[in-house]
């Protein structure tokens, strides 16, 4: 085992590793910006170094300056976190040709998967259900629109070196598929430098839900269940949660036997969550794998009773998986809100600033990841998240019960956030009766523009 790692990261993810490191009885390394210089959560961490300027362009971003701070604090191994670097394959291979271990998978999974057409063939190879639309990229106009009538309006343009919604167009005739095309790959040019696109038929107002795998070294692949992220606004998740509500036994198992296969054929390992839309009929398609460990690994956390963290260091250090499949429970109903410093009337931007009065609120099932404190300054360099509140009770209706209770027990001011919007969601029908689709929130509660 590791006996000192470097957390790559800032905020409630390094807090939340630093915890595990704590209790694994390994020392760590934390870094910091110049923004978060005398952060408290630092004080988790046996040593901290100050890896550049509050921009993480210069600092979190910054590959040679993480690996000075690793080496200056002679660690065996690096956790990135989610976002920054988590999924960048340069940086897994400095990692590790400077003899680090990167917490996560190989260079050669993380490269495959995350170019999604190549992703999308080893999932057909895998035969895990795929959107019908082209085989591979789309090379010109006349190939689109021969694709787009045979497998009929409307369509949706995807970037290959895409992800998470950016550089989507949907098309529902011709006229639009011609622009969209060349807007997505101009798009994705600029955002990824690969032009390269795709067609897939749209899904209509899906479902989304997440199959969390782990894997380890010597070939063993095991998920820990679904998660439905269904309820988000423009690509940002607000409320995560497991098992997903009103989705028949037999699907569910197909879905999270289908990302095992995904993952074993990749030969990914570590942490990973594989990403499925659903329709109307219960149809699931794969859309895409996330190669890191995700803000909402919580819910899956409680309702399996494993710590991810703790499991992903565990595996990259070579352990096996301690259990099979079927020693996995999936117990109880979990849900995460995202508590982001974020203003409503100012276009959900993030609000930095600082929280003049924080009373969090506690109770049975009831958990708080979050770095912030009273007194806290919240910088306006990073994202707007500042903590997820998940609950854990025996069924979905307590669940969401105890967190309403929880959000109206909530006291944080000197910013706004998103609790208000998050009661408000949490009051809908199609929430309460768990009949969400990714579209529900903007079409119930807030402009679309
Ligand atoms: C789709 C889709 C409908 N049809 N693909 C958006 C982010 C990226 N991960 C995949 N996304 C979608 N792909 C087809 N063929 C709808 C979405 C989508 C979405 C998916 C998951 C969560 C939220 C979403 C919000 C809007 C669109």
């Amino acid at each position: 085992m590791f006996q000192r790692i470097l957390v790559a990261n800032r905020g409630e993810i390094a807090l939340r590793i630093l915890r595990a490191c704590r209790e694994m009885g390994i020392e760590t390394v934390a870094v910091f910006s110049e923004a978060d210089r005398g952060a408290d959560y630092l004080r988790m961490a046996d040593e901290s170094i100050c890896i550049g300027p509050a921009q993480a362009a210069g600092s979190y971003l910054l590959i040679k300056n993480i690996i000075s701070a690793a080496e200056i604090g002679n660690v065996q191994a690096i956790h990135p976190g989610y976002g920054f670097l988590a999924e960048n394959e340069h940086f897994a291979e400095v990692c590790r040709s400077c003899n680090i271990e990167f917490i996560g998978p190989s260079v050669d999974a993380m490269s495959k998967l995350g170019d999604k057409v190549t992703a999308k063939e080893i999932a057909k190879a895998a035969k895990v259900p795929l959107v019908p639309g082209s085989d591979g990229l789309v090379a010109t106009e006349a190939e689109a629109l021969q694709i787009a009538n045979r497998i009929g309006y409307p369509v949706l343009i995807k970037a290959t070196a895409g992800g998470g919604g950016k550089g989507m167009r949907v098309a529902r005739n011709d006229i639009s598929l011609k622009t969209g095309l060349k807007q997505a790959a101009m798009e994705a040019e600029k955002a990824f430098n690969n032009a390269g696109v795709y067609i897939e038929k749209y899904v209509e107002n899906p479902r989304h839900v997440e199959v969390q795998i782990i894997a380890d070294l010597h070939g063993e692949v095991v998920h820990l269940w679904e998660r439905d992220c269904s309820t988000q606004r423009r690509h940002q998740k607000l409320i995560e949660e497991s098992p997903a509500p009103n989705l028949p036994q037999a699907v569910r198992e197909e879905i999270c036997k289908s990302a095992v296969r995904l993952v074993k054929s990749a030969g990914y390992t570590n942490a990973g969550t594989v990403e499925f839309i659903v329709d109307k009929d219960h149809n699931f398609y794969f859309i895409e794998v996330n190669a890191r460990i995700q803000v909402e690994h919580p819910v899956s956390e409680l309702v399996t009773g494993i710590d991810l963290i703790q499991q992903q260091i565990r595996v990259a250090a070579g352990e096996p998986l301690p259990w099979k499949q079927r020693n996995i429970p999936c117990n109880g109903a979990a849900i995460e809100v995202r508590i982001n410093a974020e203003d409503p009337e100012n276009d959900f931007r993030g609000c930095p600033g600082r929280i003049t009065k924080l009373r969090v609120p506690g109770g049975h099932g009831v958990r708080f990841d979050s770095h912030v404190h009273e007194g806290y300054f919240i910088p306006p360099y990073y994202d707007s998240m500042i903590g997820k509140l998940i609950v854990y009770k025996p069924t979905r209706e307590e669940a969401i019960a105890c967190l309403k209770r929880c959000l109206d027990e909530f006291v944080l001011e000197g910013v706004k956030t998103s609790i208000p919007l998050l009661k408000k969601i949490l009051n809908q029908a199609a929430f309460v009766e768990g009949r969400m689709d990714t579209t529900f929130v903007e079409q119930h509660l807030v402009s679309k523009t």
